[in-house]
Formats: structure tokens, C-alpha cells, sequence
């Protein structure tokens, strides 16, 4: 029940007053339910390009080369959605974001979808106000310690101090086990990824924790890796999937399409190299996937070629993944989780018709 104060006047005046009193409820409702924010995909084809949150340089999932181009799994996904909407790779700019800014950034406007090896969970999911696109990467949280310091367990931890960064799921991962182990621990936690490895290798902490992937790449990044090993245990789920704001259901769906189509080519055999042999296919699934049959397309938003454009100009799953993480990167990582529900992973595509 809305009061009016201070209010005199005619029945008629109050009755305006009261409907203009609605009106502003209602924009400050679709503010805070992100409502406002709809037709992501009309702001983007007007500004030409994807405003793409990426982490500030985490090798294997978006770091920026020699030539300052921005590469990796997380960059693949930001590049695949520019292949579908704008029929080229390119049309991305990237943002780069640590883990306490990504998601103001976010909600604010400032980037279109997140793509930074970030965790989907409930609080993020809900009150941060995100929506998450499937999973494009499965992880799980782990330890790297110093060879010399011949610790083989995450149970010989205890008393240990552990670098950390903030404002990441590893921050309250780390405390739990702990707590759930009855060992002592001493985080040593700070705001920027550099400032964590660099404290880790210079000795201020006895382990580095964050996403096994994470530890991977950090790993390789230095003159003497072998220095340093991961321990086995894998103390949470790191589930890394890129994310969109509340209350655009069309980009929602777009992104998790894209995905989708990144998964599915892997299963149906399609490659950026082999998809021109599928022109002249019978094969309904693969005519409705590539755009020979119509239908994909308009219920997107998108032309009819979306997923010919995505795998054409990005690749399959299979070819982001090993160009990037797995057997042609220096991350060298299993695919696990990671493999089609096919070949005994969990990445699997419903139907993409
Ligand atoms: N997946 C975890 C951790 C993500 C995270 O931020 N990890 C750090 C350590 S590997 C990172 O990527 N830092 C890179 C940066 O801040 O640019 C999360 O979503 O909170």
C-alpha cells in the first residue's frame, strides 16, 4: 500500500498521482529484477561487438599473447557467440576482470557475459544476480606445494599457510576442508592473481589452492615447473561456466545455444576443417545443425547459419579444448570430466532443433 503524504487535491489528481506513484514502482522493480536490461542482443549488433568479461591473464583460459590478442577456452566461447551473431570471430572486446570485479561488472552493464573460469553456484545464481550458461569446463579445487617440501597429501597440510585469491569460491572452499579436517591452516589471501603466485613462489605461503586448472596454468608460466607439484585430492566442485545478467531470456538462450552447438559438432562429427563436406548431407540432425534447413535460426534471432559460423570460424568442443588446455597446450590436461557423456565424460547437448 502506497502512502501519500503531504497530498491535496482533487480524486482525479490523486488517481494520476497514484498511477504515476505505480509506474515508478514498477521501473524500480524491473531495475532490481534486471528487467531493464532486455534486448542485450539489439545494444550489442548496434555497438558492433560483445563487451566479454575475461580473467587478467590466466594462460590456457583468456590471457592476452605476444601480440596482445586475447587467447584461451573462456576467449573461444566469446568468439564463438561473435561467430554466431555476427558471422566472424572477431567482433569481441575483451574486458579483463579479477575475481572481486567480475560480477559489478556484470550487473552494471560494463560487459555483456562473463567468461572467466567461474564457478556456478546457488548464491551466485541467485542473489548476485547472474544466469549461468552450461558448463564449459568441470573442475574441481586443489593444492600445489614445493617438491622440496615432500608433502604428498592435502592431509600433511595442517599448520600450513595457503595462498588464495579473493572473492573466489577457493577462499571458503579452503576453510571448510580445514575446519571439516580439524586442521589448522593460515590463509593468505589477496586481491590480485599476481600478487597471490608471486607470494606462493617467493615462499610467504606453503601451498597455493584455486581451481586444478588454475594451478595448471599458473604452473606452467614458470622457468622451473617441475619444482612444484599438485596433490591428488580434489577437495570441491568447480563447475567453470560463463554467465549473463538477470532478465534477458533471448541472450540467455542465444549463449546456450552457442555452447550447446559447440558440443553437439563434437558429437556429430563436425570440425571447422571437415564442415563444407556436410553441404550436400541428408542427414537431418546435421541439416538443421549447419542451417541447410531452416528453423534454428529464427527461433534465435539469428541467421540461419549461426552454427555453421560458430564451428566454421572457432571449432568443436574437442578443438577448443586441445588447442587451449588439453594435448596441443602447455597445460597438457586430461579431458575427464570434460569428455562427450559418449566417451564416459558428462558434456552432453540436448538436441539442437
Ligand atoms: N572458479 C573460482 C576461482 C576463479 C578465480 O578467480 N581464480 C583465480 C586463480 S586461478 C584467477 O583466475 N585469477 C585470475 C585473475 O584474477 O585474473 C571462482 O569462480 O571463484
Amino acid at each position: 500500500m502506497v502512502r501519500l503524504k503531504h497530498f491535496s487535491g482533487s480524486s482525479e489528481s490523486l488517481h494520476q498521482n497514484k498511477g504515476h506513484i505505480m509506474k515508478k514502482i514498477i521501473i524500480i522493480m524491473l531495475i532490481t529484477t534486471g528487467q531493464l536490461y532486455a534486448a542485450t542482443l539489439d545494444t550489442v549488433r548496434k555497438n558492433g561487438k560483445i563487451k566479454c568479461g575475461v580473467s587478467t591473464g590466466l594462460a590456457g583460459f583468456s590471457a592476452p599473447n605476444s601480440k596482445g590478442s586475447w587467447k584461451g577456452l573462456d576467449v573461444d566461447f566469446c568468439r564463438a557467440l561473435s561467430a554466431a551473431i555476427f558471422g566472424r570471430a572477431d567482433k569481441v572486446q575483451y574486458v579483463s576482470l579479477n575475481a572481486q570485479q567480475r560480477f559489478t561488472a556484470l550487473q552494471s552493464g560494463e560487459i555483456d557475459v562473463l567468461s572467466r573460469n567461474t564457478t556456478f553456484n546457488l548464491t551466485r545464481d541467485t542473489v548476485v544476480g547472474i544466469n549461468f550458461l552450461p558448463v564449459t569446463y568441470y573442475d574441481g579445487q586443489g593444492f600445489m606445494v614445493r617438491k622440496k617440501d615432500a608433502i604428498t597429501s592435502a592431509k600433511d597440510l595442517d599448520g600450513a599457510s595457503v595462498c588464495t585469491q579473493q572473492g573466489t569460491t577457493n577462499e571458503l572452499n579452503m576453510a571448510d576442508y580445514f575446519r571439516t579436517n580439524k586442521m589448522k591452516f593460515k590463509p593468505v589471501v589477496f586481491e590480485s592473481n599476481e600478487e597471490v603466485n608471486q607470494a606462493f613462489f617467493k615462499g610467504r605461503c606453503d601451498a597455493l589452492t584455486s581451481d586444478k586448472s588454475g594451478l595448471a596454468s599458473e604452473r606452467t608460466k614458470l622457468k622451473n615447473p617441475q619444482d612444484y607439484v599438485i596433490l591428488p585430492e580434489v577437495i570441491s566442485k568447480e563447475p567453470l561456466a560463463p554467465a549473463v545478467r538477470h532478465g534477458d531470456d533471448q541472450w540467455f538462450d542465444i549463449f546456450k545455444w552457442v555452447i550447446y552447438a559447440v558440443v553437439e559438432a563434437e558429437e556429430l562429427g563436425i570440425t571447422s576443417k571437415n564442415i563444407d563436406s556436410f553441404s550436400k548431407t541428408t542427414n537431418p540432425a546435421i541439416r538443421k545443425f549447419i542451417g541447410l534447413s531452416e528453423g534454428n535460426g529464427r527461433s534465435l534471432g539469428l541467421d540461419e547459419k549461426w552454427a555453421y559460423n560458430v564451428i566454421k570460424n572457432v571449432g568443436n568442443y574437442e578443438e577448443i579444448f586441445n588447442r587451449h588446455v588439453g594435448k596441443n597446450s602447455p597445460l597438457n590436461l586430461d579431458r575427464g570430466l570434460n569428455q562427450l557423456w559418449k566417451n564416459g565424460g558428462i558434456l552432453y547437448a540436448p538436441p539442437v532443433r
